[in-house]
Order: C-alpha cells, then sequence, then structure tokens
C-alpha cells in the first residue's frame, strides 16, 4: 500500500517533470518563431527600400543622355546589398538576371541598346520584392499561430502542471499522516505490555527519572509501590497459563481505572506490576493499595512494598527500596503491604548449635 503510494507520487513527479519540460520547448520555440518573422520582417524592408533605388537607377540608366559607367557602379552596389538579404533560389534567379542585364549595359554602353538589354529587369525585380514581402508576410502569420498556440499550451501545461503538484502534495502529505501514524504504533508497540496493556518496564525505565526530576522542581512527595501475585504458579498450575494470562490482563486493567491519569502502573515482568503514585505519600499509597486489593479476580491475592522517594535516591534505588519491603511482606505472610522503614520484626527461625 505504501509502496503503491510512493510509486504513484514517482509516476505524478514525472509526469510534472515533463510538463514542465514541454512548457519550457515551447516557450523556446515561440521566441524563436518570433525572432525568425522579425529578422525576415527587417530584411523585407530593407529589400523594398533597396528596390526602390535599384528601380530609381535602372530607369537613370535607361536614360540616353546618362553616363552609363557613373550610374552602373551605384547600381551594382544596391544589387549586391539586395544578394547579402536571404532569398530563395527563384528569388536569386531573378537577382541573376537582373545583374546579367546590367553586365550587358556595361559591356555594350551604346545609349541606344540601354533600354532593350535592360527590358524585364524592372519586372523582375518587382517580382523579386513582391515574392519576399509575401513570403514575410506569411512567416509572420505563421510565427503569429504559433505564438498563440504556444501561449494556449503554456497555459494549458501551467494548469496540469499545478494539478499535478497539488495532487503531488496531497498526496505526501497522506504519506507523512500514514508515517506518523505508523510511528505512533510502533512506540506504542515498543512501550506497552502486549498482554496487559499497560506499560511496560522500558517505559517505566524511561519515565521514572521524569517523575522523579518532576516532583523534585514542584516539591510533591512521590511514592513506589511493587506488587506481585502470591503463589501465581500454584493459579497457573491449577487453572492453566491461558487463565492465568486472563487473571493478570483483568487485574491491570481494573487497576488502571482506580488510577489517577498521573500514576504510572507498569508490568514489571511476569506477575509484578510496579506503580509510580506521585503528590502521594506512603499512608495514602497503602490505602490506595488496599482499594486494589478487592478489585483482583478470582480471590488471587498479591503482596506490596512500599517505598515514598527520599529526595536524594536514584530511580533504581527507589525501586531496590520498594522490592525489599516486597520481599519483607512475602517473608511476613504474603496478602499485604510494607511500607519501606516501617517493616515489621519477623522471628528468625531458632537456629540450634550443637
Ligand atoms: P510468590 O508468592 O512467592 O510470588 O509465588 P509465585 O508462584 O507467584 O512466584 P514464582 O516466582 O515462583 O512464580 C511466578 C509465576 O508467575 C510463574 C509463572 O508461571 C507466572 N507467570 C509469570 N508471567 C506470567 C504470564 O505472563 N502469564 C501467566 N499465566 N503466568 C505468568
Ligand atoms: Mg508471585
Ligand atoms: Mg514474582
Amino acid at each position: 500500500m505504501r509502496q503503491t503510494g510512493f510509486a504513484h507520487q514517482l509516476w505524478l513527479g514525472l509526469v510534472a517533470l515533463v510538463l514542465v519540460l514541454f512548457g519550457a520547448f515551447l516557450f523556446s520555440r515561440a521566441l524563436q518563431a518570433d525572432e525568425d518573422a522579425r529578422v525576415l520582417y527587417r530584411e523585407s524592408l530593407a529589400l523594398a527600400q533597396a528596390g526602390f533605388e535599384a528601380q530609381l537607377l535602372l530607369n537613370e540608366l535607361r536614360t540616353p543622355n546618362t553616363d552609363a559607367r557613373s550610374a552602373i557602379a551605384p547600381l551594382r552596389r544596391k544589387l549586391d546589398e539586395i544578394g547579402g538579404l536571404h532569398l530563395t533560389g527563384a528569388e536569386r534567379q531573378d537577382l541573376g538576371d537582373i545583374e546579367r542585364a546590367v553586365e550587358a549595359t556595361e559591356l555594350d554602353p551604346a545609349a541606344q541598346h540601354r533600354a532593350t538589354l535592360l527590358q524585364g529587369s524592372d519586372r523582375r525585380l518587382l517580382a523579386l520584392v513582391t515574392s519576399v514581402r509575401d513570403r514575410t508576410e506569411s512567416t509572420a502569420t505563421a510565427a503569429h499561430r504559433f505564438r498563440d498556440f504556444a501561449l494556449y499550451g503554456l497555459l494549458a501545461v501551467t494548469v496540469l502542471t499545478l494539478t499535478t503538484a497539488l495532487t503531488l502534495v496531497a498526496l505526501a502529505m497522506r504519506t507523512l499522516s500514514a508515517h506518523r501514524e505508523r510511528l505512533g504504533e510502533l512506540d506504542q508497540m515498543a512501550h506497552e505490555d502486549a498482554l496487559t496493556g499497560v506499560v511496560n518496564r522500558r517505559r517505566l525505565d524511561e519515565t521514572l527519572p521524569i517523575e522523579l526530576a518532576r516532583a523534585q522542581r514542584l516539591g510533591y512527595p512521590l511514592t513506589v509501590a511493587m506488587l506481585d501475585l502470591d503463589f501465581f504458579k500454584r493459579f497457573n498450575d491449577r487453572r492453566g497459563h491461558g487463565a492465568g494470562d486472563v487473571l493478570l490482563r483483568e487485574a491491570a486493567q481494573s487497576w488502571r481505572r482506580q488510577l489517577r491519569p498521573t500514576d504510572v502502573l507498569a508490568r514489571y515482568g511476569g506477575e509484578e506490576f510496579t506503580l509510580v503514585l506521585p503528590s502521594c505519600d506512603a499512608e495514602q499509597a497503602e490505602q490506595l493499595i488496599e482499594r486494589l486489593r478487592p478489585l483482583m479476580p478470582e480471590r488471587q491475592t498479591f503482596s506490596a512494598g512500599i517505598a515514598l522517594w527520599s529526595g536524594q535516591d536514584g530511580a533504581e534505588e527507589l525501586l531496590r527500596t520498594a522490592d525489599i519491603a516486597l520481599l519483607q511482606a512475602k517473608r511476613s505472610g504474603r496478602n499485604r503491604t510494607v511500607v519501606a522503614g516501617r517493616e515489621p520484626q519477623i522471628a528468625l527461625p531458632l537456629r540450634v548449635v550443637s
């Protein structure tokens, strides 16, 4: 599912890239067509000017009392000027015909032959100018049409690219939130006990030092209690491991409902639980534990050891103190609570020294 989402994003990214490249191509082609039309238009104007001047010089050359050589030189320059422009084959042929007629006039400068020799040059010159003008017009029209096409094309490309980009952003945001959700699930899996649903030992190890620091800063008491089910092995042996699992889960869930939101109930391991109780002294913790006892299903009992934080101990030391109190509760008969520092005196078995 996540891979399909990624593939979609990849495809959309590629589509956006192709669209942008196509847009850039259209833009550059439109610019080029515009530039071509401008060059041709400029040349067409230059040709019109040169054609007009050549026409005047041809007329002058045709006049019988004109000195042929002095009229031919500027005419030749004009024709060279026209030859320097971009001409088609047919246009160049017209120009060649005019040049040859002028050359013949130069070779035979007799005034009476000039009109005959130059006959047709006017028509050719006009044909040349008209041809270039037609070409310019059709190129300008094509460039105009292409620019319109490019404009609409660019508009379409922009809309498509924007749509693609928005879809991409929406997809990326969906993927991101799916990742966040998955991370949350992973975090929960890493810190929650799968059987009972309460936090596990790892979370307890992370939380307790933070709770101690907060208690120190805000100056309230903090108590830790260790709870261990009595003779639970026997329960399992009699009722089966599955029934034992159900009991553990039900006990943890009903205990949790009795706690404040700021209290922490953790499964320390096996059938042993830890309570972290901020703003709670040893007596209040004792009372709370007495309220938890009747919630235990199947009349199962448990023993508890309580340690009030001294304000100096570290988390590990505090847990150890509560564990020692729990051991005392077990030793003194189980199904009871012992507060560290208030352990009951246990009669040691008599050792008979022989
Ligand atoms: P004590 O009063 O001294 O604590 O006796 P106990 O039998 O409870 O203690 P012991 O350490 O001998 O045995 C703990 C038992 O807890 C053994 C094990 O079968 C049971 N236990 C630990 N974890 C689980 C669990 O996840 N599910 C079940 N059903 N039983 C568990
Ligand atoms: Mg036990
Ligand atoms: Mg145990």
